[in-house]
């Protein structure tokens, strides 16, 4: 079928859909100029984020990590949402149940304007202290290096999730509920590698769910999905609300 015409298809699939979900990745910000994870420029000082998000790397080295993470919000603040993130607050707005689960921590989302959200990885715009637990939104580039907590002293972290760490059970709740009871599923700019987000596309197959994936790539999703469109989030994307 030509791109156009499995276009329509979707767009028709949403038109009707009084349940969707979507599920986001670092690609929809790459429209934006957030680089992405596993891309080419997903390196920063020849670290990966596996060599740098994890308890273990903040244990070994926090102020590498702070570094890291400085350097991350520093780009952040310079960008923008862009028509993809739009298009889903205009989605939102249309769907009688909606839901929006990101990877993303960048908050590109939010500052786009939707509302019904579960940041399954957390923010970078927030801090935890490792003593204490409080959280704390904080938006000064660059943070000091390294940041303390105003109520205990002791030593602040991104919060975020890292490998081997587990995601706020009511994140995971909120979205199992959402692929479990959801009529179309949109996977957008995700490698669909990184667990449990990787398992969300065939937990909707498995309920029935129209399951849809924007990507520049092909993924391991690829062969599941009933329509993948290859192209850029930030083209792709508005095109299924018209
Ligand atoms: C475009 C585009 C454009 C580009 N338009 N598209 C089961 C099996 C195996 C392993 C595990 C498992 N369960 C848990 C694990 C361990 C681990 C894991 O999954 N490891 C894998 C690497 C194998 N998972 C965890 O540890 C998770 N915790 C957990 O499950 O707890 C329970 C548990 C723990 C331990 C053992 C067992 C159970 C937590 C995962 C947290 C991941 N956090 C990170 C880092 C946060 C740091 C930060 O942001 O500061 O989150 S990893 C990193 O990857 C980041 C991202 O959110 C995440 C996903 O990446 P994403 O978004 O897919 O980006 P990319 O770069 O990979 O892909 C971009 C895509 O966009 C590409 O496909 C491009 O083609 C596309 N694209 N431009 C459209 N313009
Ligand atoms: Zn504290």
């Amino acid at each position: 079928m030509p791109d156009q015409d499995r276009i329509r298809q979707v767009a028709q699939r949403l038109a009707r859909a009084r349940a969707v979900t979507v599920l986001t990745g670092a690609g929809i910000s790459a429209d934006s100029g957030v680089p992405t994870f596993r891309g080419a420029d997903g390196l920063w000082r020849n670290y990966r984020a596996e060599d740098l998000a994890s308890p273990e790397a903040f244990e070994r080295n926090p102020r590498l990590v702070w570094e890291w993470y400085n350097w991350r919000r520093e780009l952040i603040a310079t960008k923008s949402p862009n028509p993809a993130h739009y298009a889903l607050v205009q989605l939102e707005q249309r769907v009688g149940r909606f839901w929006l689960i990101t990877q993303n921590v960048d908050g590109l989302h939010r500052a786009a304007g939707s509302q019904n959200l579960s940041e399954i990885h957390g923010n970078i715009w927030k801090v935890r202290c490792t003593a204490c637990g409080r959280v704390d939104e904080d938006h000064t580039v660059p943070l000091a290096l390294l940041p303390h907590c105003p109520r205990c002293q002791g030593l602040l972290r991104p919060h975020i999730v890292w490998f081997g760490e587990s995601l706020a059970p009511e994140d995971l709740e909120r979205s199992h509920e959402a692929l479990r009871s959801s009529e179309v599923l949109l996977i957008i700019g995700t490698s669909g590698v990184v667990y449990p987000a990787a398992s969300f596309a065939p937990i909707a197959k498995a309920a029935g769910a129209f399951v849809v994936e924007v990507n520049l790539d092909a993924t391991p999703h690829t062969d599941l999905v009933d329509v993948s469109l290859q192209g850029r989030a930030k083209d792709t994307v508005p095109k299924l609300l018209a």
